[in-house]
């Protein structure tokens, strides 16, 4: 039996990347940094997932004969520039910049009225996912989901599946009893390897992502509504 939904935040329940890719130029911009990602370069930096770990990846692609002794003051300097991008994208979605995909909160509504639960399944940071969620359910945003697995709670990030793993240990649900909602090869990677169903709604930043080992993909969530997904689950 159906009976809960696990949604990737980033790409899946709004298009935050373009809000993200801002963010991460301003922090470089403030810090006097010449890096400056284009639109091209981000799509392909979102590769590897987790900020910190893009930026700390693009550092040792531009400076590849950084020495390994330099390690701890290029974490924390990738730390500090983190922080600086967290608020930048705070205040961005804050203003409005970023809203829901389309069928998100329907789907949410739906199955919150019927019984099943919610959760989240992120590599993303917390004030990430709580400014998305304020902005767009309200304050009590909390309280919609019985686990939240984030950057903090998971640090393995996608395509490992600890947060798929410790979101369904902290439900007490199996896999077969859930769906996750993904949009990039990395988290469909990481659901596909917890043992659960994935349906994929791609975006402009991942539309060219090897979406063949999803269980169903779908332009966005107005096609993936309740009587769907119980269809789709009791045919498999
Ligand atoms: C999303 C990400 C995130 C965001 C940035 O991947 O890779 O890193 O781009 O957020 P997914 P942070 O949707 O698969 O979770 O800077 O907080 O890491
Ligand atoms: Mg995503």
């Amino acid at each position: 039996m159906l009976k809960a939904l696990i949604f990737d935040v980033d790409g899946t329940l709004a298009d935050t990347e373009h809000a993200h890719l801002k963010a991460f130029n301003q922090a470089f911009a403030q810090e006097g940094l010449d890096w400056h990602w284009s639109e091209a370069e981000y799509t392909e930096l979102l590769n590897i997932s987790g900020g910190k770990e893009r930026m700390l990846h693009h550092w040792r692609q531009v400076e590849p004969n950084m020495k390994e002794l330099q390690a701890g003051a290029m974490a924390e300097t990738v730390e500090r520039l983190h922080l600086i991008k967290t608020s930048f994208y705070e205040a961005a979605v804050r203003n409005g910049e970023v809203s829901l995909r389309p069928g998100v909160l329907a789907l949410m509504q739906e199955a919150r009225e019927q019984g099943l639960q919610l959760a989240i399944a992120t590599t993303t940071s917390p004030a990430n996912i709580a400014a998305l969620l304020t902005a767009a359910i309200g304050s009590d945003w909390r309280t919609h989901f019985l686990a939240v697995g984030d950057a903090s709670s998971s640090p393995i990030k996608k395509p490992d599946p600890q947060v798929y793993r410790q979101v369904l240990s902290d439900m007490d649900l199996e896999a077969s009893e859930c769906v996750a909602f993904e949009d990039s090869s990395n988290g469909l990677r990481a659901a596909n390897a917890a043992g659960l169903k994935t349906v994929i709604t791609p975006n402009p930043f991942t539309d060219h992502h090897d979406f063949r080992a999803a269980w169903r993909v779908v332009p966005d969530l107005r096609q993936a509504r309740l009587i769907q997904l119980r269809r789709w689950f009791d045919q498999a």
